[in-house]
């Protein structure tokens, strides 16, 4: 078990388009475990593999509130079966883009088909935040970001700011 170092964009890997998982082993309940660690340490609602380097179609999710149960939900391969005309908006941040939040709309209710660690089909219904949160991760696991989804001006500003952010730390790691 352990806390994973998160990918940060421009990283090249937050685009790729991870695999779907044949089955749920071992190596599958380990990596899950250490997302779950690696999304309460962050804090996150939410965590694709893909955020610690793995293009595998798993995701963690818990949007209780802070003083509140936890409720951890692990999807494996999951779809969106359903969504709703409805749109809501909700403003969004993401762990790869730290201390950047956007307002972005979604379908408000969605349909979600996953398999769960037991290998079993399941199906949920999501509305309020966690329809947003399974959508941004569904999103990560085709290699889209929260970004894609706000104007072209607003992504080349931040985009721009974390490349530079990202080639400082280069050069200083180099020097
Ligand atoms: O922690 C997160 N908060 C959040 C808030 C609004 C909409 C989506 C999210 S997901 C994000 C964690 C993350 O980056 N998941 O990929
Ligand atoms: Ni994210």
């Amino acid at each position: 078990m352990s806390v994973r170092p998160l990918v940060i964009i421009p990283d090249s890997r937050l685009r790729l388009i991870s695999e779907p998982l044949v089955r749920v082993d071992a190596k599958v309940r380990a990596l899950v475990e250490d997302m779950f660690e690696t999304m309460y340490d962050a804090p996150g609602i939410g965590l694709a593999a893909i955020q610690i380097g793995v293009p595998e179609r798993v995701v963690t999710i818990d949007t209780a509130r802070e003083g509140e149960e936890r409720s951890p939900l692990a999807l494996i391969n999951p779809e969106i079966v359903t969504a709703s005309e409805e749109l809501s908006v909700y403003q969004e941040g993401c762990l790869s883009i730290p201390e950047y939040y956007e307002d972005v709309e979604r379908p408000a209710r969605v349909t979600v088909r996953f398999m769960d660690l037991n290998g079993e089909m399941q199906e949920i219904e999501a509305d309020g935040l966690l329809a947003t949160c399974v959508q941004h991760e569904i999103d990560h696991l085709n290699g889209v970001l929260f970004i894609d989804h706000i104007s072209k001006l607003k992504r080349d500003r931040v985009v721009k700011r974390f490349t530079k952010v990202a080639k400082e730390k280069e050069r200083e790691a180099g020097a």
